[in-house]
């Protein structure tokens, strides 16, 4: 996949481009459909997959009070896109020049005359240009003018809900990974390097953990304990996971441990994937350490159950 930051001369370097236009935050199943038939599209014409997306999120600089947290990272995004096809990824820092091209600019200068798109699919609520007054009937309008065929893609529906990043963020925030992932297509996930933690886990509690820092421009699911599944160096292993901030240490800064249950290698330094399967319960304060201690060893014992009952 190549990757660019910029949408300047692009039809000099790909043929053909067919190109999806959208924010893609979270990359749920609604995003994968519309990504899996721009794949199709390119091939029956011959052309380049292409995805036209913004990264941060336009509302990080518009509107920086209303922008939600992300889905996932730049790089996951990336990764993902790769993973499912696209040949071409146009990942444009957005900023306030951007914001000011005129959707009839946009769609001339930008997809016509720089990125040379051939096809363009978009989701059925896709806004575009200036104050987003881009329109999908505007794009059928200009189709015809700058010669390209337009695809709009309906929304995806679960159980009557139409699937949508704001309703995953929803479930995320209250600690619902289940459901959240029915609609993500993949379990909640972070990503990360293993940092030093106090040693509290290991030394006086007799549960080494692996610690994750928290970025803070990403939607981390609701503090809590999760089954987790934990992925190193392409092998998983189950884990149980405590999002939060330890109240019974009366510590305050929040992050992400997992004690893994059948490993015991140093990860200091290590990248690690934890993806949260299932919540187990609320993170509470214990009046000792040794009653934590006491309901870790029973989450302990719900996770193996668990995870002999997910093992394929
Ligand atoms: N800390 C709390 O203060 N309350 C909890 O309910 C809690 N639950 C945990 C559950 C699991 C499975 C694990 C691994 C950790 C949990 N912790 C909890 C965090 C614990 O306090 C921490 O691992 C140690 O203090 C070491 O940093
Ligand atoms: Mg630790």
């Amino acid at each position: 996949m190549h990757l660019y930051h910029h949408w300047r001369g692009i039809k000099e370097k790909h043929n053909n481009i067919v190109v999806a236009l959208g924010n893609f935050d979270g990359l749920h199943i609604g995003h994968q459909k519309l990504i899996s038939d721009l794949v199709a599209l390119a091939k029956k014409v011959g052309g380049t997959p292409a995805v036209f997306t913004f990264h941060p999120h336009p509302l990080t600089v518009l509107k920086p009070e209303k922008s939600p947290p992300l889905l996932l990272s730049q790089e996951a995004k990336q990764k993902f896109f790769a993973k499912l096809g696209v040949e071409v990824l146009l990942q444009i820092p957005f900023d306030l020049d951007f914001s000011g091209i005129s959707p009839e600019d946009f769609i001339k200068t930008v997809l016509h005359e720089e990125v040379g798109a051939c096809g363009v699919i978009i989701g059925y609520n896709y806004t575009f240009g200036r104050y987003g007054r881009g329109t999908p009937a505007l794009l059928e309008e200009l189709s015809a003018v700058y010669g390209f065929e337009l695809r709009v893609i309906p929304p995806i529906q679960i159980e009557g809900q139409p699937v949508s990043s704001t309703l995953i963020r929803g479930l995320l925030a209250s600690g619902e990974v289940t459901a959240a992932a029915k609609y993500l297509g993949y379990y909640p996930f972070v990503e990360g390097e293993v940092v030093t933690g106090e040693q509290r886990g290991r030394n006086i509690l007799g549960f080494p953990t692996a610690n994750l820092n928290i970025d803070q421009t990403l939607l981390v699911p609701a503090n809590g304990v999760y089954l987790a599944k934990v992925h190193i160096d392409g092998e998983s292993y189950f884990g149980v996971a405590n999002i939060g901030v330890k109240p019974t240490f009366n510590t305050n800064s929040r992050n992400i441990e997992v004690h893994l249950l059948d490993f015991y290698k140093e990860l200091y330094g290590i990248q690690i994937k934890v993806s949260f399967t299932k919540r187990l319960r609320k993170e509470k304060k214990f009046e000792t350490p040794s009653e934590l201690v006491k309901q870790i060893e029973r989450d302990v014992l719900e996770a193996r159950a668990e995870s002999l009952k997910n093992k394929e």
